[in-house]
């Protein structure tokens, strides 16, 4: 046999081993190992970006064909255009925009995946969480920490909309879903709104052992208001100059132990002054982004994508990212960033 010959006899041995061994689920490492163990991330998920106003029409017109309670929870899902079918916008994370209009109530439940919800639009509504409302106003940031009763209801007289980020891929993944509903569609309201707030918001605590600390020792504090982290963000911005790669950047911390805000979800806020053009950085976390305040664009392997109020972008890992402001540009953003720490996985690249 010449070399081509011995070479075509091995391929057809392979494919009859292959053929035999598949019905006893055996497959070959030596087809795939490069597909599997990539040297940099290969992410199946896209850069999309959605336009709040369409997306908000879409979802007023859910709202007057279904309510809340019938629905559970009224929310139109950002679903990445490279991960159909999985509800995901990147392979771990979820998104969603969710509507409770004037009086109404979206039932009491908990679950293991970790939410948090950022306000679009809307003011006045609640979430609450273990007997504690959260009164919600734009661009507050109210989580929703594993397992805890949470209901959410509209006493205002304008529709309520807000981003929700949860886990719910990465819980799929561990095959760790457990949820529950409450019998009665809201919860009693056990301490005043804005409680905890008070007691841990403000680098202070009650003494533990006491009846005063009420939160969970790992997880005391639920509601980050626009108002105060704004304040903190311009006062970065007008007290330095911006990181040439992030522009001015804060991330929202845990009191309990200065870490990410939940064991699997990151986020912070970002400041990139008028005119400012940041440098390309890249970071293993997918990241969802939403434009809070102001005109610009983000450039992502050289395609452009425009940047306007409301706007929500979603970046998946190792996509380099370049952000050019027009008007001072304000973000939220949240990713996997938590987990991926954890695990010893996150990397950032800071191109020139
Ligand atoms: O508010 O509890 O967008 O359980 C998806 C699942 C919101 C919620 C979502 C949920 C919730």
């Amino acid at each position: 046999m010449d070399g081509i010959a011995r070479a075509n006899d091995q391929q057809a041995q392979l494919q009859a081993l292959y053929a035999e061994m598949a019905p006893h689920s055996l497959y070959p490492l030596w087809e795939v190992l490069a597909a599997l163990v990539t040297p940099t991330p290969r992410s199946p998920a896209r850069v999309h970006r959605w336009e709040y106003g369409p997306a908000r029409d879409y979802l007023l017109r859910a709202g007057d064909l279904i309510s809340a309670e019938q629905a559970e929870r009224r929310v139109l899902i950002l679903e990445n255009p490279g991960l159909p079918g999985t509800s995901a916008v990147i392979p771990s994370l979820y998104a969603g925009l969710q509507l409770i209009l004037p009086g109404e109530i979206a039932p009491c439940h908990r679950h293991t995946q970790c939410a948090l919800r950022f306000v679009m639009e809307g003011e006045g509504a609640y979430t609450a969480i273990d007997g504690e409302r959260a009164i919600m106003r734009p661009f507050d940031l109210v989580l929703t920490p594993n397992w805890q009763w949470h209901d959410h209801g509209n006493e205002s007289d304008r529709p309520m909309i807000w981003l929700d980020g949860l886990d719910i891929p990465t819980v799929r993944f561990y095959d760790a879903s457990f949820a529950e509903r409450l019998e009665r569609p809201a919860q009693n309201q056990a301490v005043p709104a804005g409680d905890s707030l008070r007691r841990y918001g403000r680098n202070l605590r009650p003494m533990r052992g006491t009846a005063a600390d009420r939160r969970p020792a790992h997880q005391p504090l639920f509601h980050y208001p626009y108002a105060e982290w704004r304040e903190s963000l311009m006062g970065l911005a007008a007290s330095e100059a911006p990181d040439p790669h992030l522009g001015h950047a804060l991330e929202f911390v845990n009191p309990a132990d200065g870490g990410p805000i939940m064991p699997t979800i990151a986020a912070h806020v970002r400041h990139i002054p008028a005119g400012f053009e940041s440098k390309p950085r890249r970071s293993t976390d997918g990241t969802i982004l939403v434009v809070v305040e102001g005109r610009g664009t983000a450039r992502i392997h050289g395609v452009e994508q425009k940047l306007a109020e409301r706007d929500l972008l979603v970046v998946p890992s190792w996509q380099a990212l370049e952000i050019r402001a027009e008007t001072p540009l304000v973000l939220f953003g949240y990713s996997d960033k938590a987990a991926q720490e954890k695990l010893g996985l996150w990397r950032e690249d800071r191109l020139q």
